[in-house]
């Protein structure tokens, strides 16, 4: 059963209900009501018969999940602001998943794992430091208000990683591979910024 789950983390260091909205939007961004579709390449069909989810690496032993045992680990609603590097940011997106810490407790960690890539179904990657998904700062998500998550925004199965923009949200998400040094990702190698955070305007290489 699904808990309701809205930390602090996810909606900013201020109080929810005492935030405007004004100042839940980052510097350089605006508010968007709809939800855009931003892909590097044509949205992949997915058969869940055949899809897993994975984490490997830097781990004793690595894990793996079919779709019915992905969908019998404890579940929790998120309800989070995200913001796109392209400028636009939406409020209060709410979206069911397992949070990445619940998917860690089913493995151990290496020590010396510090990094991690996000791989998919098509291709995509994207990279982050390991503290930047743990804590209850990131999770997989398959469901968007309340309905299956769309293939177009990342279904069956998404990361979602809202205190970084959010192309390290990576839709079509099948893995987590936990590394010793970081190693770029898709947008990373392109000239996007490496860590990504939007209240630090984090956006571009150098930035
Ligand atoms: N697998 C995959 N994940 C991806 C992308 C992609 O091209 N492929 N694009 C990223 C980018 S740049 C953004 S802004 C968001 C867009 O998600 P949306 O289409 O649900 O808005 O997905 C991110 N995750
Ligand atoms: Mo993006």
């Amino acid at each position: 059963m699904a808990n309701e789950f809205v930390t602090r983390g996810f909606v900013g260091k201020r109080q929810a209900s005492s935030a405007t909205k004004t100042q839940r939007i980052p510097p350089g961004q605006h508010e968007v009501k709809d939800f855009p579709v931003l892909s590097a390449g044509p949205t992949p069909r997915v058969a869940l018969d055949r899809w897993s989810f994975t984490i490997e690496g830097f781990v004793r032993e690595k894990v793996s999940w079919n779709w019915d045992e992905f969908l019998k680990l404890p579940a929790q609603q998120f309800t989070v602001d995200i913001h796109c590097v392209t400028t636009w940011s939406k409020l209060d997106t709410r979206w069911t998943g397992v949070s990445v810490d619940t998917l860690l407790e089913h493995v151990e960690l290496d020590p010396r794992a510090a990094f991690v890539t996000a791989y998919t179904f098509e291709g995509y990657t994207t990279n982050m430091p390991l503290p930047d998904i743990l804590n209850g700062r990131a999770f997989v998500a398959y469901e968007y208000d309340g309905l299956p998550l769309a293939a177009a925004h990342g279904g069956p199965v998404r990361l979602v990683v809202p205190h970084l923009y959010f192309w390290k949200s990576a839709k079509w998400v099948t893995g987590l591979r936990l590394m010793d040094k970081d190693r770029s990702g898709f947008w990373e190698s392109a000239g996007y910024n490496n860590h990504g955070d939007p209240w630090k305007e984090e956006r571009y290489t150098g930035d």
